[in-house]
């Protein structure tokens, strides 16, 4: 098989930067490890930023996520017995984030994908190998019912995430890993239940961090922070719910409704980031260069901005003839990635249990004591969240 652009992983990254490659008439070929109804059904992001909610407009999918999603304006923290609310629109001149699960947008995005003359998809695609891309011979090797095959292409766009091939076929004298294991995890909790609050509520508290999630008016996502040692088997409905209300303030936690878990699952956190994030005619996107811990909501979000970079400079490639946008595409993705990472470190370490230190949970208290009194504090916090801008000097 031959086509223009060879893309490893067929999540959220994938499939939005080939309908964006489609759209201008570029084809490509996406390898998927799994089934289509396994991607579908991970249980991940909940938080759009307006960049990531604009591209799935301009993929030409943007129809359901604006009819079904919420638009929020503000978020709430919790601490120290207090609630204070981020008005994240007035701060940051009316900015909003959208609440819209990652598994509506997979759909979207496969309907799409698939219906597109331009993108052919290979599901169960094993032993997924990329070469060549150094010798500017870039091709996928793979397996696919026992048969070895290959694809030829211009570029590889490795968005296989952060446990994919891509990464992986790089010489490791060819890059650098930075990266953070954070001692704690994140229990989460998919209930139909109504969300306790209109906004999202992340809370500081001395047994650990919680956090009160949606996905629609009726149906609930919640996290509490855990222990390493913590197995999903150790934690009934039951306890989950009894110790979520003991982070909250007592009057939210009386509030809230509870019911049978549809999904409970623990992720670890993590701080990761790989230089560059171009190798020859290979260029990473999303989770495959970089992971960030969940608190700031930025994994898919960063991801938004490599698939729009990458998409611009293949574009201009392949419309115009120019390399430039190509070559500056690892260091204009980077910048963002890392101040992004900066973000999700820094709000991780002021809202959780680092360990039973005393002192530390009392400082934490008087940086966020702080950061409420000061219009300034509130504003670095509402331009992060709803998203630092892409870079605009990139067409
Ligand atoms: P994905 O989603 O991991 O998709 C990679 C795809 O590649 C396939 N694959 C392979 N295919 C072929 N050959 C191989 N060798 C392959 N290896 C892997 C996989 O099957 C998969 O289909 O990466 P992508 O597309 O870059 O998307 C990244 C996002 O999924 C991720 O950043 C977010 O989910 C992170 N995240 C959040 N991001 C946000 O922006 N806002 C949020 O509110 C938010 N909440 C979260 C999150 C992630 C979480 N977890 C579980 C890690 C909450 C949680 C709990
Ligand atoms: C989610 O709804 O899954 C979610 C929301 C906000 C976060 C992380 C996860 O910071």
């Amino acid at each position: 098989m031959n086509t223009q652009v060879g893309i490893i992983g067929g999540g959220p990254s994938g499939l939005c930067l080939a309908r964006l490659l489609s759209l201008a008439g570029i084809e490509s070929v996406i390898l998927e490890r799994q089934a289509r109804e396994y991607v579908e059904a991970r249980i991940r992001a909940g938080i759009l930023e307006q960049g990531m909610a604009d591209l799935m407009r301009k993929a030409g999918v943007g129809a359901r996520m604006d009819k079904e999603g919420l638009l929020h304006d503000g978020i709430v923290l919790t601490f120290d017995g207090r609630e204070e609310r981020i008005d994240m629109a007035a701060l940051t001149g009316g900015k909003q984030v959208m609440v819209y699960g990652q598994t509506e947008l997979t759909k979207d995005l496969y309907d799409a994908v698939l219906k597109d003359e331009n993108i052919t998809v290979v599901f169960q695609a094993g032993h997924v190998h990329p070469v060549g891309f150094f010798e500017g011979e870039p091709r996928l090797e793979y397996v696919k019912d026992g048969k070895h095959q290959v694809v030829s292409c211009d570029f590889i766009a490795g968005c296989d995430g952060y446990h994919g091939a891509s990464r992986a076929a790089v010489p490791r004298d060819r890059l650098v890993e930075y990266e953070r294991i954070y001692p704690f995890g994140w229990l989460g909790l998919l209930s139909d239940t109504p969300p306790v609050h209109e906004e999202l509520i992340y809370a500081n508290h001395k047994r650990g961090f919680a956090l009160c999630s949606m996905r629609s008016h009726t149906r609930s996502r919640y996290y509490i922070q855990v222990g390493l040692d913590q197995k999903v088997e150790d934690w009934s409905d039951e306890r989950f719910w009894d110790e979520i209300r003991r982070r909250l303030p007592e009057h939210i936690a009386g509030k809230m409704v509870t019911g049978p878990s549809i999904e409970k699952s623990i992720a670890p956190l993590r701080s990761f980031v790989t230089e560059p994030m171009r190798f020859g005619k290979m260029f990473l996107v999303g989770d495959a260069a970089h992971i960030v811990p969940p608190t700031g909501a930025k994994g898919l979000n960063l991801a938004a901005s490599d698939m729009y970079y990458l998409s611009t400079a293949l574009i201009a490639h392949y419309k115009e003839g120019r390399e430039d946008l190509l070559d500056r595409y690892s260091e204009t993705a980077l910048r963002r990635v890392w101040a992004a990472v900066r973000f999700s470190w820094w709000f991780t370490s002021i809202m959780h249990k680092f360990n039973e230190d005393p002192i530390e949970h009392k400082i934490q208290l008087a940086e966020l004591d702080y950061l409420m009194s000061s219009t300034a504090g509130k504003t670095t916090i509402a331009e992060n969240y709803v998203g630092l801008p892409f870079d605009p000097t990139f067409e």
